[in-house]
């Protein structure tokens, strides 16, 4: 009866699916009671581990005072109020640029639609109509709507139903080991891949420009980590230019990468924020927008009625979840403990596993990491896709207990904020025994 998400429906219909029943801090149970390490955190959301008592709690309390109302037609509700402000508070000012306004919804794809509509308002709204093109990267994902696929860059997704949407178009990502000329360092690299984006801007002509969009650290693309270069000069073009920047960080907020907000890590100064995901550690759904002052101050003094927004705006009770999550998030120190702990620790065993010979890049930032499987290690030469070999990985992480995702050869985790160094250890004994086993099939198959 249920149609799954990015799934094949005649293949799963023949297969089955895995019924997930119960979670508890980082592991969750299937129905033949099989204990599995998430060291996905769900879908990159259960920041606060899973079985947490208070968020259920605070959901109970609201539900039971007020399950909902809207906040159209000059009506508000207490959470939302309240985590509007908290939010603000969060996040951090840079160069003169605050975030005192948040537009709520109640996904990541929700609202990055909420941005087309804003950034092509605000130009509209400065007698600039024709800025209306937005940039953004191949092998992005900023979500599954019609806006929010077309702003991702994913070729299998833009091949069904017509996508891109008029006014979108992409650049290159900045991966280093895809994209690199060979013997390029990676600080020129990083320079190099920015100004793809100046040339884009050029060619389409810059005053008809709204706005770049990008994740600090793509995702779903296969946690693919820019060159330190990259930013700053990113920063410099849209500066240079004019047009907004939107830092998607659907899964890069709430402490993913040791900061409440990701561009504090890279020091950039984006005009819109996205967030979803880990606002509530996916206890609830609940998406939003951080709006920068730019953008707010012509919205508010010059805007008049915004036509735009989600019966579930503001959803009283995904707010209150979220204010409890962030509660439990500083009480427990999580933000700075994978900052300063945890994240360097994941990093420097990471780095161990340059040693195993299927390995051709281990690298992380925060709680958020990739193993780039490769077939000849000295010369980084990948395996012929068709081999699919991290399907082969991901099978047997499946096997012994462990969710690690493939996307393609690259192996990603990103497991909760509350994941300790004892279960950091856990979790790398089952990576290098899953390791060893794809080893072990891809030279019996005679891969290597
Ligand atoms: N932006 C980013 C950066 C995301 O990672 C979205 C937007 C869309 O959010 P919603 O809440 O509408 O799903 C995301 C979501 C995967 C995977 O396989 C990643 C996401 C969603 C589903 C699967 O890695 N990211």
């Amino acid at each position: 009866h249920y149609i799954h998400p990015f799934t094949d429906h005649g293949q799963l219909a023949g297969r089955g699916a895995r019924v997930i029943t119960r979670g508890e801090g980082i592991y969750i149970w299937d129905s033949e009671g099989n204990r599995i390490l998430d060291a996905m955190s769900g879908l990159w959301c259960v920041n606060a581990g899973y079985g947490r008592k208070e968020l259920a709690d605070a959901a109970y309390q609201q539900l039971m005072t007020l399950p909902y109302y809207n906040s159209f037609f000059q009506t508000t509700n207490v959470p939302a109020a309240q985590l509007a402000a908290k939010l603000a508070d969060l996040a951090p000012e840079v160069g003169g640029r605050h975030f005192d306004h948040v537009f709520f919804s109640s996904s990541g794809s929700e609202s990055n639609d909420t941005n087309v509509r804003l950034v092509r308002r605000y130009w509209d709204l400065l007698g600039q109509p024709q800025r209306k093109t937005i940039i953004s990267r191949h092998n992005a994902y900023h979500g599954s709507t019609m806006a929010g696929a077309s702003l991702g860059g994913m070729s299998g997704m833009h091949a069904q139903g017509d996508l891109p949407i008029p006014g979108i178009v992409h650049i290159e990502q900045p991966y280093y080991l895809e994209n690199a000329k060979p013997g390029e360092s990676e600080a020129a690299f990083g320079v190099r891949a920015a100004r793809w984006l100046e040339e884009k801007i050029l060619e389409i002509g810059p005053d008809k420009v709204a706005a770049f969009i990008a994740e600090p650290v793509q995702g779903a693309g296969g946690v693919i980590i820019p060159p330190a270069t990259y930013w700053p000069e990113i920063q410099r073009i849209v500066d240079q230019y004019g047009i907004l920047l939107i830092s998607d960080e659907v899964i890069c907020a709430f402490g993913r990468l040791g900061h409440w907000f990701a561009y504090e890590k890279f020091g950039y100064r984006p005009d819109l924020v996205t967030f979803a995901k880990g606002v509530t550690s996916g206890y609830v759904p609940l998406g939003g927008v951080m709006v920068g002052d730019r953008v707010a101050k012509v919205l508010i003094e010059q805007g008049g009625e915004f036509n735009h927004g989600y019966t579930y705006s503001g959803h009283p009770v995904a707010c209150a979840v979220a204010l409890a999550n962030i509660r439990l998030i500083r009480r427990e120190g999580l933000v700075d403990k994978v900052r300063e702990d945890t994240g360097p620790y994941l990093a420097a065993q990471f780095e161990t596993l340059k040693a195993h010979p299927l390995v051709g890049d281990a690298e992380s930032r925060g709680l958020m990491a990739a193993i780039q499987l490769v077939k000849d290690q000295a010369r980084g030469t990948p395996f012929a896709p068709e081999l699919e070999v991290g399907m082969v990985c991901r099978g047997h992480c499946f096997g012994n207990g462990l969710i690690m995702r493939a996307v393609g050869d690259r192996m990603i985790i990103a497991p909760p904020l509350v994941t300790t160094r004892a279960q950091i250890d856990e979790m790398m004994g089952l990576i290098r025994r899953c390791l060893d086993l794809t080893w072990t099939d891809v030279r019996a198959r005679g891969w290597v």
